[in-house]
């Protein structure tokens, strides 16, 4: 492991990997879209600071207290729609001139994709979407923000719920294969805001190490996977994304 603080510049090594790959992926969580104003989940500024987060983000507790939940994700959703995309998510749209990317994210909150990256698997859903937990009906038309008006329900009667994944369920499937099938083959692989402790989600990183990839973290702080990856980069992904973009371009000679 090499660590490099935010204003390191960017590796000779790095560099060169970058010069001669082809496949550059990315695994991204909640530390990506903080610079957007969209809270963490764990941490000092946390969402889960005050709460644990098995009394929110699952089944159970939904059926429990649907009006909590769904104020959550209402009162989440409203953040989401008024943020937008910041420099990290642009920083990884513009590697798409260079190679070719997929983004493998824990995100909910559609950020990539608004940002415009083509190829974005969600590991745990998208918290724009809901669905009938009854009937399976989609609701993705759901007013955002609209205040007490306790969870919503379908037409059948049925409670309508986040498409996202919570603990104990399953991650989509093609999302996931696809993801560490990506990950296998990359050259680069980058992780960025992500403190690693979720699984399966944070099993892909491993995958690309498996497959040879260079691993690159880039976090505020220190992680379980500082252990693993052969440099990380520490400061806002805000910050050193956009660098690391710049460093790439200079690989390619563009
Ligand atoms: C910055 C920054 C800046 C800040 N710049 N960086 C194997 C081992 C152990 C446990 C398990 C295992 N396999 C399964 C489990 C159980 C469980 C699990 O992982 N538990 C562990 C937590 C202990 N996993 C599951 O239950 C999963 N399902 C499953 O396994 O199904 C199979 C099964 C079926 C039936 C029975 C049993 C098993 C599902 C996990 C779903 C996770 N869902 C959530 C909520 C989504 C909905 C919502 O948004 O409300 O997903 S939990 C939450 O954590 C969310 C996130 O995507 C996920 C990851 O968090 P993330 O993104 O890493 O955020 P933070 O806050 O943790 O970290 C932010 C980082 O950013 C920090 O490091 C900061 O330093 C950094 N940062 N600002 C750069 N500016
Ligand atoms: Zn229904």
């Amino acid at each position: 492991m090499k660590t490099k603080n935010a204003s390191s510049p960017i590796s000779d090594d790095l560099k060169r990997r970058l010069a001669d790959a082809r496949r550059v992926g990315f695994f991204t969580g909640a530390g990506v879209s903080a610079e957007s104003g969209i809270p963490t989940f764990r941490g000092d500024q946390g969402l889960w600071k005050r709460m644990k987060p098995e009394e929110l983000a699952n089944f159970d507790a939904f059926m429990r207290n649907p009006d909590l939940v769904w104020e959550w994700y209402q009162y989440r959703r409203k953040i989401v729609h008024d943020a937008g995309p910041n420099a990290a998510h642009r920083a990884i749209v513009e590697m798409e001139a260079l190679f070719e990317v997929e983004v493998a994210t824990q995100n909910v909150d559609n950020l990539h994709r608004r940002a415009g990256s083509t190829t974005v698997r969600e590991l745990h859903g998208n918290i724009e979407r809901n669905y009938c937990v009854e009937c399976g009906t989609r609701h993705d038309d759901i007013e955002i923000g609209e205040k007490d008006a306790g969870a919503a329900r379908c037409a059948c009667g049925g409670l309508i719920r986040p498409d996202v994944v919570w603990f104990g369920e399953m991650l989509p499937q093609s999302e996931f294969t696809r993801a560490e099938d990506f990950a296998a083959r990359a050259d680069v692989y980058f992780v960025v805001g992500t403190s690693m402790v979720v699984y399966p989600a944070a099993y892909i990183p491993n995958t690309a190490r498996v497959g040879g990839a260079y691993l690159v973290e880039v976090n505020v702080e220190p992680t379980e996977f500082s252990r693993v990856a052969a440099e990380s980069y520490f400061g806002k992904a805000g910050e050193i994304m956009p660098r690391i973009a710049a460093a790439a371009r200079e690989a390619r000679n563009v």
